[in-house]
C-alpha cells in the first residue's frame, strides 16, 4: 500500500479527495458529524488497494450524505430517509449467500470469502430509480461473472434469481405487507454474466453502510435502480424467468427487463426526464442509462415496448 506522501495530486480520485474532505470536517464538527455516519462505518471499513475499475464515468459525484440517506429499501421504511434512520438493526456478520439452482458446484460463500474472490474496484456507475431521479455512486465490487463462474452454470440455466434477506426482527419493513417479501429480483443469465453487472460490497472506497444493501448488493446500472436487490442471502440459476417483488406488485408498471429506457413511460409518469439528486433542472434520460454502447446487443430484435 502506498503512503498519502507517495501519491500524485494527479492520482487523487475525486472519491478520495471528498473521503478526506469529509474526515476533515469530521475533526471540525467532533461528534455531530459522526453522528452523521452510517452505524459501523468506522476507520476499519475502509478498502485498503482499490483499483480504479474499467467503467467510471465523468460525472460530478453525488455526495456521500446524499447517497447513504435518500434510499429505497422498503425492509426499513418506505420514505427515503427511513433505511439511514432503521438499517442499523441488519446484522451484517456473521452473513453467507447461497449459490445453487442449475449449477454444477452448488455452493455457500462465507462473505469473508466473497471479499477475498476477485480484486476489488472501483466503478463509477449511473443509478437511474424509477421513480425518474438518478445519482452517479462510486461502487466497490468485482463483476457477478466471477463468482457465477466458481459454481458452474449448467447449459439449461437461463435466468438469475436474487433474495434479500427474510428475518422482520431485524427488517421491520417486513413485518407490514407493503411489499411481498423477501424482496427477489433477477436477470437473464447473459444480463448476469455481463461484465458491467456488479456484485457490489461498498461504495465511497468504504463497507456498504447497511441502508445501501450491507454487506452484499447486485448493481446493474442500465436498468432502474429496483433491479439492484440489496443484502442478498441466494443467487439461484433458474431454467424459467423467476417471479420478481416489483413485477408481482405491478405487473403493468414494472417489466421483468426495467432496462432504463426514455421512450417506454411508468402508465403514471414520464421517464423521458430524470432528476440528478443535487441538481434543480431536470436531464434527459439516456437509453439503456448511457450504457447502450455496452448492453444494447443484448436486447438486439427485440421488441422493447412489449419486454420492459
Ligand atoms: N431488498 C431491497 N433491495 C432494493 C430495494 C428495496 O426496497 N429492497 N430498493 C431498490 C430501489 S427502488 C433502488 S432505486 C435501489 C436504491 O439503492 P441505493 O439506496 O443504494 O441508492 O435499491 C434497490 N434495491
Ligand atoms: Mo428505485
Amino acid at each position: 500500500m502506498k503512503k498519502a506522501s507517495d501519491i500524485r495530486p494527479s492520482e487523487i480520485t475525486p472519491s478520495e479527495v471528498f473521503r478526506d474532505r469529509r474526515r476533515w470536517l469530521q475533526l471540525a464538527a467532533g461528534a455531530s458529524a459522526l453522528a452523521l455516519l452510517p452505524r459501523g462505518v468506522a476507520a476499519a471499513d475502509k478498502f485498503a488497494d482499490l483499483k480504479p475499475g474499467a467503467y467510471r464515468i465523468d460525472e460530478k459525484l453525488t455526495p456521500y450524505e446524499s447517497v447513504t440517506t435518500y434510499n429505497n429499501f422498503y425492509e426499513f421504511g418506505t420514505d427515503k430517509e427511513d433505511p439511514a434512520k432503521r438499517a442499523g438493526s441488519l446484522r451484517t456478520r456473521p452473513w453467507a449467500v447461497v449459490v445453487d439452482g442449475a449449477v454444477g458446484k452448488p455452493r455457500t460463500f462465507a462473505i469473508e470469502e466473497i471479499l477475498k474472490m476477485a480484486p476489488l474496484e472501483e466503478r463509477i456507475y449511473r443509478l437511474r430509480c424509477v421513480e425518474a431521479w438518478s445519482m452517479v455512486v462510486p461502487w466497490v465490487g468485482f463483476p457477478l461473472a466471477e463468482l457465477l463462474k466458481r459454481v458452474e452454470p449448467t447449459g439449461s440455466a437461463k435466468f438469475v434469481e436474487f433474495t434479500t434477506l427474510l428475518d422482520p426482527t431485524q427488517m421491520p419493513g417486513q413485518r407490514g405487507t407493503v411489499l411481498d417479501w423477501p424482496y427477489r429480483e433477477g436477470l437473464r443469465i447473459d444480463e448476469a454474466m455481463h461484465p458491467l453487472t456488479l456484485l457490489t460490497v461498498g461504495l465511497y472506497g468504504e463497507v456498504l453502510p447497511n441502508q445501501n444493501g450491507a454487506p452484499i448488493r447486485i448493481v446493474v446500472p442500465w436498468k432502474y435502480g429496483f433491479k439492484s436487490a440489496k443484502s442478498i442471502v441466494r443467487i439461484r440459476l433458474t431454467e424459467t424467468q423467476p417471479e420478481t417483488t416489483w413485477n408481482l406488485a405491478g405487473p403493468k408498471e414494472y417489466g421483468f427487463y426495467s432496462n432504463v429506457n426514455p421512450d417506454v413511460d411508468h402508465p403514471r409518469w414520464s421517464q423521458a426526464k430524470e432528476r440528478r439528486i443535487g441538481e434543480f433542472f431536470k436531464r434527459p434520460t439516456l437509453p439503456f442509462n448511457g450504457y447502450a454502447e455496452q448492453v444494447a446487443q443484448l436486447y438486439a430484435g427485440m421488441d422493447l415496448q412489449r419486454y420492459f
